[in-house]
Formats: structure tokens, C-alpha cells, sequence
């Protein structure tokens, strides 16, 4: 046959750029950004061709495997469907169906599969103990939005194309390529605002690639920001800078958010965040006088503990300078596919407790920090069997060790995944999906996110052998087993692709009546632009009366954390440095270092410090330190870095590939270590239950 071409969305991050795959008898020979795609218009980062080595990947997972004494064995779909149904029967017949716990990790939302599939699944399951990697991402960012908009999947996103003006706190997004912000290419974008005569500024205790691209940066110490925000948010009070505008008519609670924020003046904020009184007064005028401005902050700012109080202080600011649901301003997409469902008032809070901390439920979930607790800890209740889609929780949430050492206490565990790591290799079984570019893909969340209204439907480009199945046929066929006492294959209903939903989802949908569809998607092997975002509120508005709240409740009950704080700020002990986490472009989490046209070149696990903190210890540029906190210690070579903020050291998450049993012959090569060796599973946002990854006291010692 001759080359061929293949258009499709990348489905490795949340900017889900247009890819042109040049393919020919089942190999791909080249993939480049699809130009024709309304939306990325070309652009591709350096991990679009991780979707052609994971395909090609010798060390991923083809078939279910079973674990034995000597090693693992591959066995036939049926019985493992099978074995795992029966197992977790078994578990749930002896403990009861709460004593199975459920940890979804980040890919799911990158698989529509997975993430239409699994719900049926889980109700199934029947446990209340959901977990997921939302708890170690995102979860303030939904907090908020349940508070203020009524709904937490109701996420405002910034307006880039028609922004004149961009404060971004805790957010690298020309590495990252964009997150809660669908928005491809942002380096042109970013440059864009430039052009037009616009400014960004970037908050971040990292002079980070965006930061090198911004006209103004700034140093905050980590976890500090809410005193930032409270600061804007005093200062826009204080000289009357407030202006609704169109929000006046439903918005509540304005004269209660005055007073809450009164105390908190700059002169207050620049002691603790490190940035001055004058440059917050500074940032709060442009911001409202701004024609068209927004204020956007992502995981710097939510993986830490005041992540709730900041999430909501950004969607203030944005309503508040009269930037909220407007062009150029903070707004919501009109997905083609909504996922938000019936109108109900959102309850999904506080309806039960984690048995061992007595943290609340939120979204239906547990925290993922307190996972390896509810493990460990004897007496009624305590988890026996795990089962993870997608996620690999060792690597990626606080105290990663002691979730090591808990999963090997477990009666039984299942892993939904394509790779042998870290911590599928404590499972009992693997049941590995096919994935990437033999699956049909629809992006349900991102193009919710998207900072254009656009819909794209990607076809599988080479069909799956006979001996794969699909993630959704893995769910379907767990859900089956579990609700069936007998189970027969030859009469069981086959399981319902994935693509009838998403086709109902469209079809039932904004712009249905206008013809969209499946069928119509696949006319359009580019995908749809749908215009630009449009006004929304308060129609979109999920709380009683279509009410915007400014001040609710919880938010305001949670700022006495924040003024304990201010009153007796953390100082770092003598000789600690406060701990944050960068992202690099040619990774992705902890699961794209096995592919080696990624992860080739020198070793990018590292340790970035100031200077000043590498003289006071005697480091000199490439040596080998220690880190400990007070969960544990890694060691790792560090790098000398200027823009770094004096007193805050930063290394990537996702490394830490030396571990016994791992099938990662590549990543194995390239270990590095681990950051979650050293984040504290006790550090938490109280109010939403995410765990508090940055700003971790370490300290940093040469290795002898
Ligand atoms: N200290 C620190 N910790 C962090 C972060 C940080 O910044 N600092 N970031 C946090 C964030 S934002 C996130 S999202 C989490 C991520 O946390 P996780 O989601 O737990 O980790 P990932 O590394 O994304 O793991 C993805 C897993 O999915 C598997 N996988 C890939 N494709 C498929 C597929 O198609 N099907 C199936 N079934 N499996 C697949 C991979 O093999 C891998 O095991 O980490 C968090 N942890
Ligand atoms: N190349 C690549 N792209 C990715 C990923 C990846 O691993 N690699 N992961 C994907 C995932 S799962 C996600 S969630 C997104 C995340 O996307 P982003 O939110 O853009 O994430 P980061 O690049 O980690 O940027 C977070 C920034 O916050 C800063 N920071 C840390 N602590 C604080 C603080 O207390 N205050 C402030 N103001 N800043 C702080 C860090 O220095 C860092 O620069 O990226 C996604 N895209
Ligand atoms: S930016 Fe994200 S979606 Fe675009 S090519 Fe890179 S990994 Fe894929
Ligand atoms: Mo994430």
C-alpha cells in the first residue's frame, strides 16, 4: 500500500491539537500538526510522536496478566474478566462492597472510553471509596466553581484570543500547554496579547518559560497566594475600583465579601508573599482597568492548602474588575457535549467522612492522601482490595512510599492499565486496554475547557488485534460479571460502545438542531470550530435562583484558616527550603519516560536552586544531595538556577523509575527520583480535600 494519511486529535494533554499521521502497512511514518484543524491551526509539541511509541512500545501491555509466585502469566480475556469479577466478589461478600477502593488517574479524562465506561462499572462496584487524581490536581478549582456558579464542573476559562491583559498565578502553560484551558498553542496566543499591545504577568516562585515570555514577573513564596488575592480583592474595595457591571442583577453577597477582606491590606500580603505592597496595589488597578483582562490561576495555586480560598478569589477578581462571562474576560465554553446533566441543585458534600481523618466527601470522592491510611489503619471499614484505571498513585500522590507499602497489604488488587510500573506492579492482576492510536476518541471534558467552542471526533487509525480489548469492554465486562450472579458470554448483552453515548451527548446538545452528531463529526475529519465563547450568566447558573454568589459560606468560614495564618505564618525552620514541582515539555506525568525519542538527552530530574541556597550549603553545580522531609528522603543531582526564588527548590514529579518489578526498560535507565518520596500526606486544603504538594519543608545536604 502507499502512505496513507490519518487525521486526529492528540489526546496527551488538554490542548488536543489536530495531528496529520502519515501512515503505511500498520506503521506510522511521520506525524506533524494538522493544518487544516480550526482550531490548533498546525501546532504540535515534541510528545505527539509519544503517541506512535506508545503503540510501538515493546514494554506495553498487550495482554491480561495474572500474577503468580514465580512471575506473571498471560491468560485469556475470559478468564481474567472472569478471575478479577470473581475476586472482587469475594472481597465484597467477606467486607463489605466499601472495603474495595477505586483510584482513577489522570488519562481517564483523556479517554472517552474510560470515562464513559467506568461509571457503570463503579455503580456496580457499589464502594464509596472513590478516589482519584483529581485530589492532587483540580479539586479547589471545582470547589469554587460549585460555590459560586452552583455546579463544579461549571469552569471559567480565560478568553485568550480577545484578552488585552493576563495575570496567571501558579500556572506554566507554554510547558505545560495549557490546563482548565483548552487552548492550543499558547505560545502563539501569549504572543498575540503582546502584539495587540497587551500585557501578561506571571506569579510563580519560578521565573518560569512563560514567565520568560510575559512582560512583568514576580517572585510569591509558595502557598502564599491567597494573601495576594485577598489583597486585590481589599484593594479593589478600597478605592472603589469594584464594577459588576451586567452581574449587579444576580449577583449576592457583596457587602459580606468587603468585610471579609477589609483586614487584609497589601502591607499585610507583602510580608508573607514576598512581593510588595505597591506591585499587589499596582496589579489590582490594572486588572480593573483593564478593558479586557483576566485573572487565571491553576495548579501552583490549587496543590496547596489554601487552594479552595484560591480558586474562588480568582473568579471574584475576574467578577469584581467586571471581567467574569465577558470577550477577552474569564468565560464558559458551550461544549457540544454537557456533561452537567439535570438541573438539580449540586449536594455532593460532606454526606459522609474518610474513617480515619473524617475528611468530607466531595464529588462523590475521598481524598487520594488519605488513601493509604484507610489501608493501613486496622478495625471496621479498613480497605482490602484496590482496583486503578489510568493512574499510577506511587508516583503521583503525597507519601508515595507509604502507599507502596500499603497496597502490598491488600487481599486484592486490579490494575486497568498499559504499563507494568510503579504501582500496577502490586496489583494481582493487569488488564491493559488497547489505547492511543487504535482507539476512537471524543474529547467529553476538554472541549468543555476550550477557550474556542469547537468539537472533534477522532476515528481509530490502525484496528486492535483480536487480542485486545477496548477500555470500555473491560469496564462493561467487569460490570456485567458483578451485577449478574452467573454470567454467561454466549447470552450476555454485548457491551455498548461508548460512541452511542457520545452520539445521544451531541445530538441532544447546544448545537444538535443545527445537525451535530457523530456522523456529522466524521464528516469534518478536522474538527468544528463553533465560534467564539458567548456570554452565559446567569442562565448557565446552577444555584437556587440563578444567584452568582461572591461570598458563600464555606469560603468565608474557611478564612480563618487564612488569617491564623497571617497571624502566625509557617516560617521554614533554620536551613529548610520550601519544595515545589515543575513540569517539563517532553514529559508527561509519570508515564511517557519509557519512550525514547522523549525521555533521550541529558537528565532532566533534577533539582533547580538558587545559588544563594546552593552556597549556604556548599553545592556546587551537578552534585548529588539528599532531600528529606519529614516523610522521607531522595537523592538527586542538583542544578544551579537563578530563577529560582531564593528559598524554594523545584524538581519534576513523576520520576522514581528504580523499583523492583517495574516492566519499564527505558524509564528504568532514566529513574530519577521521586518528589512524592517527599510530600507529606497529612498537608491538605481541609476545605476541598487536595493535597498540599507545594511548598513542602526539605532539607538539602550533599551526599557524602
Ligand atoms: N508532587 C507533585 N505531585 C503531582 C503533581 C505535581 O505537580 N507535583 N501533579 C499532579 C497531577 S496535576 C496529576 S494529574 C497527577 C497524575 O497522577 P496519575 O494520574 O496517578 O499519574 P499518571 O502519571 O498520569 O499515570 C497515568 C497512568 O495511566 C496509564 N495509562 C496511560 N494511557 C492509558 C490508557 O489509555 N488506558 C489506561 N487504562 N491506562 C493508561 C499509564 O500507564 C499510567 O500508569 O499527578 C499529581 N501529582
Ligand atoms: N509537558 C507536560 N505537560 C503537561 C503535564 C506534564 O507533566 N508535562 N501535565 C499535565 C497536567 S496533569 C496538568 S494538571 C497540567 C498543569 O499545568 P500547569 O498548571 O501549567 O502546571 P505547571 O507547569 O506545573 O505549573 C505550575 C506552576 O506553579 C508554580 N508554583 C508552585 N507552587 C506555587 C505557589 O505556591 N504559588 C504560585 N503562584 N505558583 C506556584 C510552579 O513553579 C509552576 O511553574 O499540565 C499538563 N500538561
Ligand atoms: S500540546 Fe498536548 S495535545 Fe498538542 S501535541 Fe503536545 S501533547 Fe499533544
Ligand atoms: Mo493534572
Amino acid at each position: 500500500m502507499s502512505p496513507e494519511k490519518h487525521y486526529r486529535a492528540c489526546n496527551l494533554c488538554e490542548a488536543i491539537c489536530g495531528l496529520e499521521i502519515t501512515h503505511q502497512d500498520g506503521k506510522v511514518l511521520r506525524i506533524i500538526g494538522d493544518k487544516a484543524d480550526p482550531f490548533s491551526r498546525g501546532h504540535i509539541c515534541p510528545k505527539a510522536v509519544g503517541l506512535q511509541e506508545v503503540y510501538e512500545d515493546p514494554d506495553r501491555l498487550r495482554h491480561p496478566l495474572r500474577r503468580t509466585a514465580t512471575g506473571w502469566e498471560e491468560i485469556s480475556w475470559d478468564t481474567a474478566l472472569d478471575e478479577v469479577a470473581d475476586r472482587l466478589r469475594q472481597v465484597r461478600a467477606r467486607h463489605g462492597a466499601h472495603a474495595t477502593a477505586w483510584y482513577a488517574g489522570n488519562p481517564t479524562v483523556h479517554n472517552s472510553g474510560t470515562q464513559l465506561a467506568a461509571p457503570g462499572f463503579l455503580k456496580a462496584l457499589g464502594s464509596r471509596h472513590l478516589f482519584s487524581a483529581s485530589s492532587v490536581d483540580q479539586l479547589p478549582h471545582h470547589f469554587a466553581a460549585w460555590q459560586l456558579f452552583g455546579h463544579p464542573l461549571l469552569l471559567p476559562v480565560p478568553d485568550l484570543d480577545r484578552t488585552d491583559y493576563w495575570l496567571i498565578l501558579g500556572a506554566n502553560p507554554l510547558v505545560s500547554n495549557g490546563s482548565l484551558m483548552t487552548a492550543p498553542d499558547v505560545g502563539k496566543r501569549l504572543q498575540a496579547i503582546g502584539d495587540r499591545g497587551g500585557k501578561v504577568v506571571v506569579i510563580d516562585p519560578r521565573r518560569t518559560e512563560t514567565a520568560a515570555h510575559a512582560d512583568e514577573h514576580h517572585f510569591i513564596r509558595p502557598g502564599t497566594d491567597v494573601f495576594l488575592l485577598l489583597a486585590m480583592t481589599q484593594v479593589l474595595f478600597a478605592e472603589s475600583l469594584v464594577r459588576l457591571g451586567r452581574l449587579a442583577e444576580f449577583t449576592d453577597g457583596l457587602a459580606e465579601l468587603q468585610a471579609a477582606v477589609a483586614a487584609f491590606t497589601p502591607e499585610r500580603a507583602a510580608g508573607i508573599t514576598g512581593v510588595e505592597a505597591a506591585t499587589i496595589r499596582r496589579l489590582a488597578r490594572e486588572l480593573a482597568a483593564a478593558g479586557r483582562g483576566v485573572c487565571y490561576g491553576r495548579v501552583g495555586v490549587s496543590v496547596q492548602e489554601f487552594g479552595g480560598l484560591c480558586l474562588w478569589l480568582v473568579s471574584v477578581l475576574n467578577a469584581l474588575t467586571g471581567h467574569l462571562d465577558e470577550p477577552g474576560g474569564y468565560m464558559f465554553a458551550t461544549p457540544a457535549l454537557d456533561l452537567l446533566g439535570n438541573p438539580q441543585l449540586y449536594e455532593r458534600y460532606n454526606r459522609f467522612q474518610s474513617r480515619v481523618r473524617g475528611v468530607p466527601e466531595f464529588m462523590g470522592e475521598l481524598p487520594v492522601a488519605c488513601l493509604a491510611e484507610e489501608m493501613l489503619t486496622p478495625g471496621p471499614g479498613q480497605l482490602r482490595a484496590l482496583v486503578t484505571s489510568c493512574g499510577n498513585p506511587v508516583l503521583s500522590t503525597p507519601n508515595g512510599r507509604q502507599l507502596d507499602q500499603a497496597l502490598e497489604s491488600l487481599d486484592f488488587m486490579v490494575s486497568i492499565d498499559i504499563y507494568l510500573n510503579e504501582t500496577t506492579r502490586h496489583a494481582h492482576y493487569i488488564l491493559p486496554p488497547a489505547t492511543g492510536l487504535e482507539t476512537a476518541h471524543y474529547d467529553v471534558s476538554f472541549h468543555a475547557l476550550a477557550i474556542r467552542n469547537t468539537a472533534r471526533y477522532s476515528e481509530p487509525l490502525f484496528a486492535k488485534s483480536p487480542a485486545q480489548r477496548y477500555d470500555w469492554e473491560i469496564f462493561e465486562g467487569l460490570r456485567q460479571r458483578l451485577e449478574a450472579d452467573t454470567y454467561d458470554p454466549a447470552t450476555a448483552t454485548p457491551p455498548e460502545n461508548p460512541e452511542a453515548k457520545v452520539d445521544l451527548g451531541l445530538r441532544y446538545g447546544t448545537y444538535g438542531k443545527a445537525g451535530l452528531s457523530v456522523a456529522a463529526l466524521r464528516e469534518a475529519p478536522h474538527g468544528l470550530d463553533l465560534g467564539p465563547l458567548l456570554p452565559r450568566l446567569p442562565q448557565a447558573l446552577r444555584t437556587a435562583g440563578q444567584r452568582l454568589h461572591l461570598a458563600p459560606p464555606l469560603l468565608l468560614a474557611d478564612l480563618a484558616r487564612a488569617r491564623k495564618a497571617l497571624a502566625a505564618p509557617s516560617a521554614l525552620a533554620d536551613g529548610q527550603l520550601s519544595l515545589v514541582s515543575r513540569r517539563e515539555l517532553r514529559s508527561n506525568n509519570s508515564w511517557m519516560h519509557n519512550l525514547p525519542r522523549l525521555i533521550k538527552g541529558r537528565p532532566r530530574c533534577t533539582l533547580h536552586l538558587h545559588p544563594v541556597d546552593a552556597a549556604a550549603r556548599h553545592l556546587t553545580d551537578g552534585q548529588l544531595v539528599r532531600v528529606r522531609s519529614r516523610v522521607g528522603s531522595i537523592e538527586l543531582p542538583v542544578e544551579l538556577s537563578d530563577r529560582m526564588m531564593p528559598g524554594v527548590a523545584s524538581m519534576p514529579h513523576g520520576y522514581g523509575h528504580q523499583r523492583a518489578g517495574v516492566r519499564l526498560a527505558v524509564a528504568s535507565q532514566q529513574a530519577g527520583a521521586s518528589i512524592n518520596d517527599l510530600t507529606d500526606e497529612a498537608r491538605l486544603d481541609v476545605l476541598t480535600g487536595n493535597a498540599a504538594l507545594s511548598g513542602v519543608p526539605v532539607w538539602v545536604e550533599p551526599v557524602k
